[in-house]
């Protein structure tokens, strides 16, 4: 999103992170240097169609000062409630601190949120700790992640998680806070959440003064170290010189996505998917790495999102040989792939009777001897849905299209995995009335919020 020099004020205006309203306005944050308090953590809020939004701040700009020094915001989420969290550091008597600054929808600073809507977050006497990365989860408790030192040679990965009125939250590490290390110099750089309320700090970990890992460190809920995640809670994966993990999403599945860059010889693309315990994906790319050279100089990822699709896409720089000119760069990459089997070469689906076990065409009515309804119940197979073990109906839904693309939700009365095939489930559907003589139908499966292929099943 370009911002014309000094929209803000007259010093620099920096944009150092985004995030999407659910009304679809967007909110940009960063910082905005200010002739009386050094700089200060800026906002803006953009229409759908770019301009500034006059119903937010001053003409669509909020400028907050948490300290008379600098102080720079780095991350932002916005809670259910359109409530938006901005996190950052700022400059205390002497060192730097976790700022994080709670804003109403309309721009203002949420004053039940932290004093006047500002929360400020000491690690340690006299370190620097920089908040560079912000999630809300679903129970309104807000995790803030960064890195903490006591000087220019040695940090640790520093996570806080507050209440929703900005206070600590006993519940989480130490007061509050929770510090990890997993070499010499670590920070975090990236947060995201599991559903199962387990949370994912991503960045580097530095063992020496040129060369650093990707890490990835999983908590519990509480903030200790998650055992069933890499080892003891950490892992690292060395990709190349210099590389560390700028950003990271959680995929459906439960598998880890993480974007990142080699900070001095940046020439691709790199992504690293690891499984749910941590250990590298097989599936994806090379022994889980994949490398992207977008133009012949100087490439990096910045940013990831993961589509309704499963499609992840990563956002960075990329510039040609010899060009100090960067471009905006942007990849998308098949994400997760659970896919409902089809016969060969073609989208009929491969499909039983779940009672008679004939293949199609499958009439509506079929003697059923387990309910009275008697309407056909039809088995389709899903390849690598990650099902756990039993019935998983609850969590998956499917519907079906007509020839005239009228559309009929489906009801799953199971969903489970084929007994020794890991790899394979078995998904039951009831067909409904309607679908009297309906001919060709095209049904897919939803499962937590990505749908899968279409696939043909004939209705006689
Ligand atoms: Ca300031
Ligand atoms: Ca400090």
């Amino acid at each position: 999103m370009p911002l014309p020099p000094g929209f803000l004020c007259n010093g620099n205006d920096v944009a150092q992170a985004v995030a999407i309203q659910s009304d679809g306005k967007i909110i940009v944050v960063g910082y905005a240097d200010t002739t009386t308090s050094s700089s200060d953590f800026a906002l803006a809020r953009l229409n759908t169609d770019g301009t500034l939004d006059p119903s937010f701040g001053s003409g669509g700009k909020v400028i907050t000062a948490t300290s008379a020094s600098a102080d720079t915001a780095s991350a932002v989420s916005i809670q259910p409630d359109g409530k938006i969290v901005v996190a950052g550091q700022t400059i205390g008597t002497y060192e730097r601190d976790f700022a994080l600054v709670r804003y109403n929808t309309n721009g203002t600073p949420d004053s039940s949120f932290g004093t006047a809507g500002i929360v400020i977050t000491p690690f340690s006497s006299g370190s620097n700790d920089i908040a560079n990365a912000v999630a809300i989860q679903a129970d309104g408790k807000i995790v803030a992640a960064g890195s903490t030192s006591g000087g220019f040679i040695s940090g640790a990965i520093a996570l806080a998680r507050y209440n929703a009125d900005g206070t600590l939250d006993n519940n989480f590490g130490t007061g509050g806070k929770v510090t990890t290390y997993i070499d010499s110099n670590n920070v975090a750089y990236s947060v995201a959440l599991q559903p199962d309320g387990k949370i994912v700090a991503a960045g580097s970990a530095n063992g020496g003064p040129i060369s650093s890992t990707g890490a990835v460190v999983r908590y519990n809920s509480d903030g200790s170290l998650d055992n069933n995640f890499g080892t003891g809670g950490k892992v690292a994966t060395p990709v190349n010189s210099n590389f560390f993990f700028n950003a990271i999403i959680i995929q459906p599945d439960g598998k880890i996505v993480g974007s990142g860059t080699s900070a001095f010889t940046s020439t691709m693309f790199i992504l690293v998917r690891y499984n749910a315990d941590g250990t590298l994906d097989s599936s994806f790319g090379a022994g889980g790495k994949v490398n992207t050279p977008v133009s012949s100089g100087g490439n990096a990822a910045s940013g990831i999102g993961l589509q309704p699709d499963g499609k992840i896409v990563v956002v960075g720089y990329a510039a040609n040989s010899g060009s100090n000119n960067a471009d905006f760069a942007t990849v998308r990459y098949l994400g997760i792939s659970f896919a409902l089997l089809t016969e060969a070469n073609s989208n009929q689906a491969i499909a039983l009777d779940a009672v008679t076990m004939q293949r199609t065409p499958f009439s509506l009515f079929n003697p059923n001897y387990f309910t009275a309804d008697h309407r056909t119940r039809i088995s389709l197979f899903a390849s690598t849905l990650g099902l756990p073990p039993g019935n998983n109906s609850t969590v998956i839904t499917a519907q079906a299209e007509d020839v005239q693309h009228r559309i009929y939700p489906l009801i799953v009365e199971y969903a489970g995995q084929v007994p020794n095939f890991y790899w394979l489930n078995q998904v039951i559907i009831k067909l409904p009335d309607e679908f009297q003589a309906a001919g060709d139908v095209s049904i897919s499966i939803n499962y937590q919020g990505v749908t899968s292929n279409k696939v043909i099943v004939r209705i006689q």
